[in-house]
């Protein structure tokens, strides 16, 4: 599979742009984050950086060939019976880059636990269910339907980004930088369901490069944009995002 990546000019580029760009991005963060003090800041701050330490490590195991196969595909899809090259590991990987993302979005609103927890188990379940659309052959019809199940979790993240969380950080005192986020990402994110469709996995009418680069480009904007403009916010240290100050009683 390693032989099949570089021989596709498309798809070698897709994947090792990104191995770059998410070492940069490692690179960028460390440095600009290096002042912060503040514990709550610096956690935001590390779950940022961890998107990308998640990302280069994806990006490798679909450039070493160990999590892409090839495919048959069933009856009925415009491939059928014929072998596509499925990228599967993207879909396992984001089930662990996309919950840090969360976790930064839930903190920089001043969520709670229970909720940042429960979107982020949506999230992974949307993840996995994702992935097994991918790797599902036995039949077009239960692609399908894994399919419309990711899509059920997905909404159920999308609860959380568009109405629970912005009263959150606009209470919080984050709401512009919050609001700026949640659109990038909320845009974003809704591309990856589109690009599946579309992509040699779903309709076929976008080919296996065409198809990795539409993911390569959202991811840049979803993780790369998305965190350098969160620690820019961040690395400040603005009260909104910093720990409670102490609220000790004063010694009688
Ligand atoms: C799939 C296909 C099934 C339906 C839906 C999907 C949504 C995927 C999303 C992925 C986001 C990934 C990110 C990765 C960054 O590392 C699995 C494509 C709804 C929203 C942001």
């Amino acid at each position: 599979m390693y032989e099949a990546v570089l021989e596709n000019t498309a798809l070698a580029s897709s994947i090792y742009v990104n191995i770059a760009l998410a070492g940069l991005t490692i690179i960028v963060i460390a440095f600009m984050s290096r002042s912060i003090k503040d514990s709550r800041a610096s956690l935001i701050t590390m779950a940022t950086l961890m998107i990308s330490v998640v990302s280069i490590s994806s990006y490798m195991g679909l450039a070493s060939g160990l999590t892409i196969d090839t495919l048959v595909m069933p009856e009925g899809h415009p491939l059928a019976g014929e072998e596509v090259i499925s990228l599967w590991g993207r879909y396992l990987t984001w089930a662990f880059s996309t919950p840090f993302i969360l976790l930064a979005l839930g903190l920089l609103a001043g969520s709670t636990a229970d909720k940042i927890f429960s979107a982020i188990v949506l999230d992974v379940f949307m993840c996995l269910t994702g992935l097994a659309a991918a790797l599902t052959t036995s039949s077009l019809a239960m692609r399908w339907f894994w399919y419309a199940l990711s899509t059920a979790f997905f909404i159920g993240v999308l609860y959380y980004l568009l109405v629970e969380w912005p009263r959150e950080a606009e209470k919080k005192g984050t709401g512009d930088i919050f609001n700026t986020l949640k659109l990038l990402t909320v845009v974003m994110w809704l591309g990856y369901p589109i690009v599946w469709a579309f992509g040699n996995e779903g309709l076929a009418l976008l080919e296996v490069g065409a198809t990795s680069w539409a993911y390569s480009g959202l991811d840049i904007i979803a993780k790369y944009i998305f965190t350098i403009l969160l620690v820019l916010y961040v690395k400040e240290e603005p009260d909104s995002v910093t720990s409670a100050p102490s609220t000790a009683p004063a010694s009688a």
